[in-house]
């Protein structure tokens, strides 16, 4: 790789945000190679892609890095409060073009590899994905730390340093397989450890019950395993680099102390088991989206790494305040992501109570102040319950602390509200009684929180009627909503530079952080030259997926297509088997008649399915084998395609985000809780065909009616129907395009050879009631789709539809979610970082 010298063009100062780090393209060029040499120990001659890679992260993180120290000092002489971000999942992606977005490098970067010979683009294709999540949740965890340090809050996430994050997908016969994600086997270039910060945590065990001169009760833990806590820090850098905040992920490790014992007794053998034990906590993430896997290593995890971040808290709000604990619900926040980090409400207690020695009524003054929670799903299969049994051999202490808050609660609180009413009792008791009881991490969470938030309006409201009433009614004040926003540094401006470089031409350049200045793209929506330019970049981008599809799966699909996408988890109720029973329709509809009046089609679609997740990978296989059919059938001339892309991701959506023209959201009302994926699919200009279900609704109501395609049943038809008595045969029966698409799942058309191997989809949506109801939406979602055809075929209505999109989308920007959270939970100041 020898060194190319183009001329060096200046940065367009309009497009790239000015932060305070100045470096010239030759600096970063040169500092890339230093690192090379230094920190790789090799030089451009032996140097591959990875090493460049490396070489630019190092060059990167010698600026961040810095920063980051600078911030932390900052908080910490100014004594700030700090929301800390308590999450199981954060699914980061790459980093490297976020950052140097963010710090305003990214032209300086591409210059300077430029000039060493090298392809920018080809150099960011090194990077693994941080996959430490699963979907929405993660993600959503990930826009938030990176709003966070955008608007100078002080702000930690707390997590887990996974070996193995989500597993990679690939497809065998069309079936998914799936692969261990190894994102750090050669070391990963963004994150430091901090040994200096290690905690011990305590695990099974017993309690032993003491008495004291004045005869007050003292419990002791004894555990029975203690795990060594080790922090891995990766810095979240603000755009515009001024606040860099840390994400803090802990990884387990055997405690040496404890091990020696075993070790010294001979045992070396049994000492490495418990090693590896240990080493366990932090080996995988659990791949269930919207389930809850009820597994003892789940818990432990849960409790680990909650138990490793309040110590850390506790530790750094000792050092300004000693024991002095009048100040700690000023200076710490807890946000809860859902339920999974909910232990962290007894383990304050304990570490209130036991250590600290607090009355009970105190630490629960002081608890009840820190801790806020967001709830995430109505999904009854995915709210956490964990047996008694089982949080008695692990957590013993937790037990005993959660029967106290539970018991104190009952008698003052529900007692008081509705007297001698056993059967609220029973409904708000964290305790489950049946013949296994089972404590309820959602009641824990309500109860131990001063705020209660669900992630879209709809929701918010379902969260308040359907799941928690009761509590409502005891605590009005206590439930709220903050709408998920997503960032547009990375689902805008990094993602799609070429539709960011045209809206910065028309929009001031403050753009990305100040969404709503978008909407002055609506003047433009109609104006024929603006629409030319904004449909020219829809088109390059839809020719570049077109490459990754071939790429990918060996399909051609043609760029001037209608690119219809749907890219999420693998869900029942995100029903993609609903889309797939539409596209045999269409297929079936040429075949019948070829003059069949719709556009050239493309579907795509990207999803992981919970490894075991069984009806979610049968979906899977059902649209590969339909895809291998259509795709391979002249009789249609290429007016339909269907491409399954293996191994969706952050990575893999950047790509396949701005090439949308159609964007899918057409999970049964009620179901999905907000969704994401739909305001980054809205915001890069692809239209919204979707039910009246989490945030689809506000989209719809920032985009105006004519801009998006909304079908099917609303959240009340659907009670309405359910409470009925729903019957699919009846839409089987009296709809002959279900029945002929259904019917065909029997035979072996799409399986040659191998008759009914498609036949648990049409199963699951009879014989097994259908759950989601997609046959009782199919026919609104095929009329859907037919003014989709009609509305594209326009080109004009169809560009003025997209700009609308992009023009609206401001409202769903997270630092507009994060400022909400400020002002109504977190009660944060912004602090600025010299
Ligand atoms: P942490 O609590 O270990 O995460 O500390 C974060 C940062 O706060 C440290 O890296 C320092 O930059 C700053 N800090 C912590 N303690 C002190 C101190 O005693 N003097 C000055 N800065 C400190
Ligand atoms: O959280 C996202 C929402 O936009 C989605 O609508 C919602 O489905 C998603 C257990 C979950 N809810 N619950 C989970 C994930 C992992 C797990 O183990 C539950 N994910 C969501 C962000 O608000």
């Amino acid at each position: 790789s020898k060194a190319k010298s183009p001329a060096t063009k200046k940065p367009s100062a309009a497009t790239e945000v000015k932060s305070n780090l100045d470096v010239t393209v030759d600096e970063f060029q040169q500092s890339i190679v230093r690192h090379l040499h230094v920190s790789l120990g090799t030089d451009e001659n032996k140097a591959n892609s990875k090493a460049w890679w490396t070489a630019t992260c190092a060059a990167v993180n010698e600026l961040v890095f810095e920063r980051a120290t600078q911030t932390q000092k900052t908080h910490y002489k100014k004594d700030t409060r700090a929301v800390h971000y308590l999450s199981l999942e954060f699914l980061m992606g790459r980093l490297l073009k976020n950052n140097l977005t963010n710090v305003g490098l990214t032209e300086i970067a591409q210059q300077a590899l430029d000039k060493l010979g090298l392809d920018f683009h080809k150099i960011c294709e090194e990077e693994p994905d941080l996959a430490l999540g699963n979907g929405g949740l993660g993600r959503l965890a990930a826009c938030y730390v990176d709003s966070l340090a955008t608007l100078d809050f002080p702000a930690i996430g707390y997590g887990i340093h996974y070996e193995h994050g989500l597993f990679t997908q690939a497809f065998l016969e069309g079936r998914q397989v799936e692969r261990p994600d190894s994102w750090r086997e050669y070391g990963n270039p963004w994150e430091i450890c901090r040994p200096e910060s290690v905690q011990e945590i305590p695990l099974y065990g017993y309690v032993e019950t003491k008495y004291d001169d004045k005869g007050q009760i003292h419990k002791e833990w004894h555990p029975g395993r203690i795990i060594k806590g080790v922090p891995w820090d990766i810095p979240v850098v603000g755009y515009g680099a001024k606040t860099v905040n840390i994400l803090r992920l802990w990884e387990s490790r055997a405690s040496d102390f404890f091990n020696w014992d075993v070790f010294n007794a001979g045992g070396y053998l049994d000492a490495q088991v418990e090693n590896v034990q240990a080493e366990t906590i932090s080996k995988v993430l659990y791949p269930n989206d919207n389930t809850d896997a009820g597994k003892e290593l789940r818990l432990i995890q849960q409790y680990f790494f909650c138990a490793c971040s309040i110590k850390d808290i506790v530790r750094r709000y000792k050092r300004a305040h000693g024991d002095d604990w009048s100040k700690f619900a000023e200076q710490v926040v807890m946000q809860l992501n859902d339920t999974h980090p909910a232990i962290a409400i007894p383990e304050m207690m304990r570490i209130l109570v036991d250590r600290a020695e607090l009355k009970w009524d105190q630490a629960w003054t002081i608890c009840q102040k820190v801790f806020a929670y967001t709830n995430h799903t109505l999904l009854p299969e995915a709210l956490e319950k964990w047996s008694v049994r089982l949080f008695e051999k692990v957590l013993p202490r937790h037990l005993e602390i959660i029967y106290e808050i539970n018991s104190r609660f009952l008698e003052d609180v529900v007692e008081v509200a509705f007297p001698g009413d056993d059967s609220v009792k029973r409904k708000l008791s964290i305790i489950e009684e049946g013949h296994e009881k089972m404590v309820r991490m959602g009641n824990l969470s309500v109860i131990g929180s001063f705020k209660v938030n669900g992630v879209a309006e709809i929701h918010s409201k379902l969260v308040k009627k359907d799941l928690f009433p009761e509590f409502n009614s005891l605590w009005p004040d206590k439930f709220t909503n903050v709408t998920n926003g997503v960032t547009p540094r990375r689902w805008l401006k990094s993602c799609n530079p070429k539709l960011s470089n045209l809206i910065s031409e028309h929009v001031d350049a403050d753009w990305p952080v100040h969404l709503n200045k978008l909407s002055k793209l609506a003047d433009l929506a109609t104006d024929s030259k603006f629409q030319k330019a904004y449909m020219q970049i829809k088109l390059e981008n839809k020719i570049e997926l077109a490459k990754v599809i071939k790429e990918l799966t060996g399909v051609e699909v043609d760029p001037t297509a209608l690119f219809d996408i749907q890219i999420k988890r693998l869900h029942e109720y995100k029903r993609q088997q609903l889309n797939l029973i539409h596209i045999m329709a269409l297929y079936r509809r040429l075949l019948q008649n070829p003059d069949y009046d719709m556009p050239k089609r493309v579907f795509i679609f990207g999803a992981k399915a919970a490894p075991g997740y069984y009806m979610a990978k049968e979906i899977i296989y059902a649209i590969n084998k339909v895809a291998d059919k259509v795709n391979n059938d002249e009789r249609i001339k290429d007016k339909l395609k269907i491409v399954f892309l293996p191994n969706y991701r952050v990575s893999l959506a950047e790509k396949m985000i701005p090439a949308a023209d159609v964007s899918e959201q057409i999970s049964l009302a009620g179901k999905e809780a907000s969704g994401t994926g739909n305001m980054k699919l809205a915001l890069n200009g692809a239209v919204t065909i979707g039910t009246l279900d989490g945030a689809n609704i506000e989209i719809a109501e920032e985009a105006g009616e004519d801009n998006v395609v909304i079908f099917g049943l609303t959240v009340d038809e659907v009670k309405e129907l359910k409470s009925a008595g729903y019957n699919p045969w009846d839409y089987y029966y009296a709809n002959n395009e279900i029945k002929a698409v259904l019917d065909w799942f029997d035979c072996d058309y799409f399986t040659p050879g191998k008759p009914g191997e498609l036949a648990e989809i049409k199963r699951s949506l009879l014989d097994y009631g259908d759950t989601y109801l997609s046959l009782a939406d199919f026919a609104s979602y095929s009329e859907a789709h037919k003014k989709i055809d009609k509305l594209f075929q326009d080109e004009k209505t169809w560009a003025k539809m997209a700009i609308m999109n992009t023009a609206t989308m401001g409202k769903f920007n997270s630092d507009r979610s994060i400022l909400d959270y400020v002002q109504n939970i977190w009660n944060l100041d912004t602090c600025d970082i010299k």
